[in-house]
């Protein structure tokens, strides 16, 4: 399992350099082509990540929830500085929702590197916003926090987040924080994805409605 810790800490010594001024989800994960055509054009870096990908999906080739909550535990569990109280089964199916956009149920690869990139990329904003001592991001930090994670919201809108996400002092902690940014992403690629004509405003009838906010 070599490379699975070599990833794992790549993950943990991340800097973030994202551009502060942008509100923008990130790019959805290129659609599902064949396995044989995907492998004679991937990087390196692809490569890499593929075979330390199908070590940690197994057989099925796709990241389960539990999957993905133990591997989420094995990485926090490693580094004390990311005050958690663990990923739960919950916020790991509710990731697997708002990711899975071929509906399988499970990440497939795409998914996956498309989830874990920016993971990597949230948890050095989290570092560099976190309490000193305390590892976790106080309601005074939220806003600069997020901004650099791309999404600067306004003051209802992190009240809100806070009511949701945080502890009864303001403060969230690193699952929260992933769950929560993950879940903000992807909503905000749902509606770009929506808003056709992009003017800011969205059409939907109940049935995209609930496909949308019940699988999720
Ligand atoms: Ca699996
Ligand atoms: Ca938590
Ligand atoms: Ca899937």
């Amino acid at each position: 399992m070599f490379n699975v810790r070599k990833l794992v800490s790549g993950l943990i010594d991340v800097v973030s350099n994202i551009d502060p001024a942008q509100f923008v989800p990130t790019e959805p994960p290129p659609p599902r082509r064949p396995l044989a055509y995907a492998e004679q054009h991937e990087s390196d870096e692809e490569k890499q990540f593929r075979r330390v990908f199908q070590q940690l999906a197994g057989d099925d080739m796709e990241v389960s929830p539990s999957e993905l909550m133990n591997i989420m535990n094995r990485i926090i569990s490693k580094h004390g500085d990311l005050k958690t109280d663990g990923f739960s089964i919950e916020s790991c199916r509710s990731m697997v929702a708002v990711m899975d956009s071929d509906s399988t149920g499970k990440l497939g690869f795409h998914e996956f590197k498309h989830l874990w990139n920016n993971i990597k990329k949230w948890q050095g904003v989290y570092k560099s916003h976190a309490t000193e001592g305390e590892g976790v991001i106080g309601a005074d930090q939220l806003p600069n926090a997020f901004r650099a994670a791309g999404f600067p919201l306004n003051e209802e809108l992190f009240n809100m987040i806070i009511r949701r996400y945080s502890d009864e002092q303001g403060n969230m902690d690193f699952d929260n924080y992933i769950g929560c940014l993950v879940r903000l992403d992807a909503m905000c690629r749902a509606f770009k994805t929506l808003d056709k004509d992009n003017n800011g405003t969205i059409k939907v009838n109940v049935q995209e409605w609930l496909q949308l906010t019940m699988y999720s």
